[in-house]
């Protein structure tokens, strides 16, 4: 997300999370999973109809979820449980947590019906606004299925957060509607994300399609991410990252950062996005930092990227500041040992190329190789630009002579 409001959540019964100071509203998902040791049996299967749910789409039907949750988490320790949201169905929720840790180290909920949010601000009166659906602390948790997951647009929350959570797989499901970020992912590890559908409107403010932070072993697959901020956002404590076959567009690109903002010590690397295709996004391959944190961003990749219409397809800025009110400060994240190569495509601006970093010990093994983007209008042509960068670059158009040995 490109600004973030401050907290305001009160985390309560969940000690470990007093720091998460970027919070993740609209539908959250907490999810832990600890060690599988498979060998479970597909039960109980748990039918939220069977917990008083209505599914009409104007009952409140989070009790009856509460209640279906309950039966799920207390299954022995060698069943795997599954929840069933059946298809055909569209429940309305309620802001809810998903609570964990529960008996058995492999749950599955299969969401077959649609989810959608209350779109009244009124049927929020006595929640914590920032998160719709929370799972936290459920360890071995599968969330699949085709239904939609609906957060009606309003603006204070975001949509599935997964939380402290080991071993998560999500899949095919469609999120459409966040005003924040549809799904964030924060302490979790072990992860693998499929197959999902992620839109919201261009024009709405802050939509990062997936927020990641303090994560490790991530895989984001063969997903479409549509938004009107960043497709994937990566933050602070997120290493072994890796995003494939994602196309972003429209959307303000996959993001390492924003990192240290206010002065924070913040730490990403080992960032590997590869085969994604940018299509009409603002920002395509972007690392931002502020100026003025600590730490680093290293050791990210982004290759094997196809371009189509893309803004600044290529964009190191150190000078990250959205509301133009920053000064020069004397400290910075370190940026370096990133790769940008094979990627190939249009850019909507001429400044396809730009490695824009700090005086104060600037850019390191910043390398461009088989690059050739073009200009998506006949009216220009595209070129680089550097500050304070050094690394090499080889078979690239534009060229990036600007980069300093
Ligand atoms: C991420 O990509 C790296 C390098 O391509 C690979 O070695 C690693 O196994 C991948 N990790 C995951 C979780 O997919
Ligand atoms: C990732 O998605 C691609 C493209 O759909 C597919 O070929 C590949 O098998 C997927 N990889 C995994 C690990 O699911
Ligand atoms: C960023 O993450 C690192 C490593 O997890 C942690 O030490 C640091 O305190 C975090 N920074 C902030 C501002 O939370
Ligand atoms: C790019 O986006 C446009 C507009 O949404 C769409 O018509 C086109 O099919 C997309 N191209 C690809 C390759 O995804
Ligand atoms: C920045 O990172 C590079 C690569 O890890 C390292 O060589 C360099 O010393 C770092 N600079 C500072 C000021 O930490
Ligand atoms: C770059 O791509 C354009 C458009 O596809 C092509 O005409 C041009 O020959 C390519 N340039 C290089 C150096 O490969
Ligand atoms: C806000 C500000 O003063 N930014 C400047 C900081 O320094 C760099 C040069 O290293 C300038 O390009 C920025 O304009």
């Amino acid at each position: 997300m490109e600004r973030r409001v401050s907290p305001t959540i009160q985390w309560g019964t969940w000690p470990p999370v007093a720091f998460l100071y970027e919070l993740y509203s609209s539908i959250i998902f907490m999810v832990c999973i600890a060690a599988t040791f498979g060998s479970g049996i597909s039960e109980p299967i748990v039918n939220v109809l069977d917990s008083g749910a209505v599914g009409d789409g104007a009952t409140d039907d989070s009790q009856a979820f509460l209640k279906a949750w309950e039966t799920v988490c207390g299954a022995a320790s060698d069943t795997t449980p599954t929840l069933i949201i059946p298809e055909g169905k569209t429940f309305l929720l309620k802001p809810l947590t998903f609570e964990g840790p529960c008996g058995s180290t492999t749950i599955h909920v299969q969401v077959g019906g649609d989810i959608i949010a209350p779109s009244e601000l009124s049927d929020w009166d006595g929640f914590d606004p920032e998160n719709w659906i929370v799972f936290r602390d459920v360890n071995g948790l599968t969330v699949d299925g085709n239904g939609q997951i609906d957060g009606k647009g309003a603006k204070w929350w975001e949509a599935l957060m997964f939380s402290g959570c080991n071993s998560l797989t999500v899949s095919g499901l469609r999120h459409t509607n966040s005003q924040k970020s549809h799904i964030s992912i924060t302490e979790c590890d072990n992860v693998f994300i499929s197959s999902l559908h992620i839109s919201a409107p261009e024009d709405s403010p802050n939509t990062d399609g997936i927020d990641i932070s303090r994560s490790t072993n991530i895989l984001i697959n063969n997903t479409f991410i549509g938004t009107g901020d960043d497709c994937v956002a990566i933050n602070n404590g997120s290493a072994y990252i890796n995003i494939t076959w994602v196309t972003c567009g429209p959307g303000h690109g996959i993001s390492v950062g924003s990192l240290g903002k206010d002065g924070e010590f913040n730490v990403v690397e080992e960032i590997h996005v590869e085969h994604c295709t940018f299509n009409g996004s603002d920002n395509g391959a972007r690392i931002k930092t502020w100026q003025g944190g600590s730490g680093y961003a290293k050791k990210i990749t982004y290759q094997d990227i196809t371009l189509i219409n893309t803004d600044n397809p290529i964009f190191i800025d150190q000078f990250y500041c959205p509301d133009d009110d920053c000064n020069n400060k004397t400290s910075a994240v370190n940026v370096s040992d990133v790769l940008f190569a094979n990627m190939y495509g249009t850019s909507e601006v001429d400044t396809a190329i730009q490695l824009l970093c700090n005086g104060i010990f600037g850019c390191t093994n910043v390398r461009v190789e088989n690059v050739n983007i073009t200009a998506s209008g006949s009216d220009f042509q595209t070129i680089s630009s550097c500050e304070n960068a050094h690394g090499s670059s080889s078979n690239s158009n534009p060229q990036v002579d600007c980069l300093l040995s």
